[in-house]
């Protein structure tokens, strides 16, 4: 087993790896900003390390300090959390190469998924369901790119390469505006990710996002956790979660959960990963894949009972899962909350100082965050200040306990976005469930039109 692991990350996720490694007997190195002195994530590691200053390019982005950090303190294993380092495949690499554990996957494997179109490749030579479009890249031939328009039908949507979560993309709705879009988009995508290669999909209208939860191992072993619904989002933020997907049957999960297992298999996966797809009219059509344990992981892991981290850690150290396919029996239903400092309404961030901090509790409640009353959020960063997530028997009771969790929640001294989870949790649509992608953006569309009536 690993023995000290260095968790280069801060916030909520920090503390969610530094319990795992904690209840495993491993030691933990924290490391943080100049800002981040008084996070929690710092109080209760076993070390830290002060890693630079606030700006998160010199500190948690910042890969010679954080190898600094591990070297100085002998850690072996290296915790990447979500976001900042989480899916640099330069990170994992000189992680690897200077002698400690990336827990993830190996370098290669991130960078091809992080490439859109030999993400797309691979899924499609593995057998999972892809969204008809082009093959690969788009060519420069205009005459081509509008024959593979016509093909796949409009309208169509543009991505690019090195995009991905809702970066360089373009919806295309009509023959005359393609190669215009398809010029922007290249544009964008070599000036934001020094990468021009664009590809094309047929865009669908009102799909659901559901995303499948992987873990693999390095003796060929990979299983699914079921699925999340992660449609209840704002500009590519999500805000609620929920495991399972609502109307989704037993059948179409055994089917697409072992497509990705077996998509596993074939790239030689390693750790925990997540296959996203837009789900519509009963067909799963893969998008991305991410390579990191991410925010919604507890709505799966309340319904499996399976510790994701932990499971992460034991890949990590070479390993076998714990938990064959036959051991995953998914129980009951499972929200998620991601409270926010900011605006309910408008979304303007709004850090500073918590004055007082009650967090809900209870049986089937689970609340992950560092805050306490007392700390100030620093502006420097995600505006992320915890998830409260509830386990009900089935849809509606786990409703029925988020409600009185969202009513105990009270938070002073900033801004949070409690009161539009309580209003969504009252709300019909909502809570009939199935809503698709759009369906937040139309609800705070309508409500402010209300509001001016
Ligand atoms: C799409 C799509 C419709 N059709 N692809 C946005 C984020 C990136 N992961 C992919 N995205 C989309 N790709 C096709 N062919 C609609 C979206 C999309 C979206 C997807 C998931 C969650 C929220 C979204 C919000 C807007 C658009």
């Amino acid at each position: 087993m690993l023995k000290k692991v260095l968790i280069a990350n801060r916030g909520e996720i920090a503390l969610r790896v530094l319990r795992a490694c904690r209840e495993m007997g491993i030691a933990t190195v924290a490391v943080h900003s100049e800002a981040d002195r008084d996070s929690l994530h710092v109080k209760l590691a076993d070390e830290s390390v002060c890693i630079g200053p606030a700006p998160s390019p010199q500190s948690y982005l910042h890969i010679p300090a954080i190898i600094a950090a591990a070297e100085v303190t002998g850690a072996d294993g290296i915790h990447p959390g979500y976001g900042f380092l989480a899916e640099n495949a330069n990170f994992a690499e000189q992680v690897e190469n200077s002698g400690f554990i990336f827990i993830g996957p190996k370098a290669d494997t991130i960078r091809l998924m992080g490439d859109k179109v030999s993400a797309k490749h691979a899924m499609i030579a593995a057998g999972v369901p892809c969204v008809p479009g082009s093959d690969g890249a788009l060519p420069d031939n205009p005459d081509e790119i509008l024959k593979i328009a016509d093909k796949v039908g409009f309208p169509v949507i543009i991505k690019a390469s090195g995009g991905g979560g809702g970066r360089g993309m373009r919806v295309v709705e009509k023959k005359e505006d393609l190669l215009k879009a398809v010029e922007m988009t290249k544009a964008e995508a070599q000036a934001a990710f020094g990468n021009p290669m664009v590809y094309m999909e047929r865009f669908l209208q009102r799909p659901r996002h559901i995303e499948i939860q992987v873990l693999a191992d390095e003796h060929g072993n990979a299983i699914y956790l079921g699925e999340r619904d992660c449609s209840m989002q704002r500009r590519h933020q999500k805000i609620i979660e929920e495991a399972p997907a609502p109307f989704i049957t037993p059948e179409e999960r055994e089917k697409i959960g072992t497509a990705c297992t077996e998509a596993c298999k074939r790239i030689g996966y390693r750790g925990a990963g997540t296959f996203e797809f837009l789900y519509e009219n009963g067909e799963f059509f893969f998008i991305e894949m991410n390579t990191r344990v991410q925010v919604e992981h507890p709505v799966t892991e309340l319904i499996t009972g399976v510790d994701i981290v932990q499971e992460q850690l034991r890949v990590a150290a070479g390993l076998p899962l714990q938990y064959t396919q036959d051991d995953i029996v998914l129980e009951g239903h499972a929200f998620e909350c991601r409270i926010n400092a900011e605006d309910p309404y408008n979304f303007i961030p709004s850090p500073g100082l918590i004055e007082s901090c009650h967090l809900p509790g209870g049986l089937g409640v689970r609340v992950d965050s560092h805050i306490y009353q007392g700390y100030k959020i620093p502006p420097n960063y995600d505006s992320l200040i915890g998830k409260v997530c509830t386990l009900g028997k089935d849809r509606t009771q786990a409703a029925a306990k988020m409600r009185v969790a969202l009513a105990e929640l009270a938070i002073t001294g900033i801004k949070t976005n409690t009161p539009l989870h309580r209003d969504l949790f009252k709300d019909a649509g909502f809570l009939e469930g199935g809503m698709s992608i759009h369906y937040l953006e139309h609800w705070l569309q309508e409500r402010k039109e209300k509001l001016v009536k």
